[in-house]
């Protein structure tokens, strides 16, 4: 009866982990979507790179001229919804344009983010220039730690293959995973051409989360400040250094606390899994307390 009783208790708590992992991995979408979580990839510099240049060597993996189509666009912010059919002034900042020889391409677009960050979604915006006719037709989406060692979030195969398909939604590629860098691949350009090269056409990448907090400064470097005294040459300098370093460090402190506390506001699937599944046990094992000590009396 002990040994049975034992076994019990070791499945109860198997089973209600396992069940609760399974539903966690289930709410991965919009809704795990912290509040604080802003678009890291804003104002980030996009760089776009042909992989295979021996295979691929009159690509250009991303068009400079005219001033419609840049790099820089991909990451600017603006979602240009309304663009004029009739004349498009030559200034109009519109997306990224990517030119390949063959439909198939091997183009890289990476963007660096500011800072480590967790990083909960990466959404692509389609450029309204000929209605998103000419987003890629097959790449992936990917994250990764180091800009090295990359894992895969997304992929898309097909979508624009004979350049008559519009795409105006927004593609949402959720995750739950520490990055510095996203990167976009594509692989095969869409069915928009004309005699010289078949296009790729992004409007908007970004990377929504939040940043890890930065590891606080060692307090024991204070004492520095009691030695400066003896410097006498340059009091000016030595003062506005000071000034600058509290700056420095003030806005630090009230960043670091400040990511903190938004942590702890956003740590809370795993936890409660966590908390669920020790609860359980704790009442199982009480169970098996109060079963055993009935069975004694009996
Ligand atoms: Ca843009």
């Amino acid at each position: 009866m002990k040994k049975i009783l034992i076994f019990a208790v070791a499945a109860i708590i198997l089973i209600s982990s396992g069940v609760l992992n399974i539903f966690a991995e289930e709410t991965i979408g919009a809704a795990q979507i912290p509040e604080n979580a802003t678009n890291l990839a804003l104002e980030c510099e996009a760089v776009c790179e042909i992989g295979d240049v021996d295979t691929y060597p009159e690509d250009n993996p991303s068009l400079e001229n005219p001033a419609w189509f840049t790099a820089h666009n991909l990451t600017d912010g603006i979602h240009n919804t309304d663009i004029p059919t009739a004349s498009i002034p030559t200034d109009l900042e519109l997306s990224w344009y990517g030119a390949s020889k063959k439909q198939d391409t091997d183009i890289y677009i990476t963007i660096e983010l500011d800072r480590l960050s967790d990083v909960y979604c990466v959404k692509l915006v389609p450029t309204a220039f000929l209605n998103g006719c000419s987003l890629p037709s097959s790449f992936t989406v990917n994250l990764s730690e180091n800009g090295s060692d990359w894992v895969q979030i997304g992929e898309e195969s097909g979508i624009t293959e004979n350049g008559g398909t519009l795409h105006t939604e927004t593609f949402e590629y959720y995750t739950n995973m520490r990055a510095m860098y996203v990167m976009v691949h594509v692989t095969r350009a869409s069915g928009v051409h004309d005699q010289n090269y078949y296009y790729s056409g992004i409007d908007e990448i970004e990377a929504w989360g939040v940043a890890v907090p930065k590891p606080t400064a060692a307090p024991t470097e204070e004492p520095v400040a009691t030695e400066e005294p003896a410097a006498t040459d340059e009091p000016a300098k030595t003062d506005e250094g000071d000034a600058t370093a509290a700056s420095v460090a003030t806005e630090k402190s009230g960043e670091n606390s400040g990511n903190n506390d938004e942590k702890k506001a956003g740590l809370s699937t795993p936890a409660i899994i966590g908390i669920i599944a020790g609860a359980v046990a704790v009442i199982a094992v009480i169970c098996v307390v109060i079963a055993l000590a009935k069975k004694k009396k009996k």
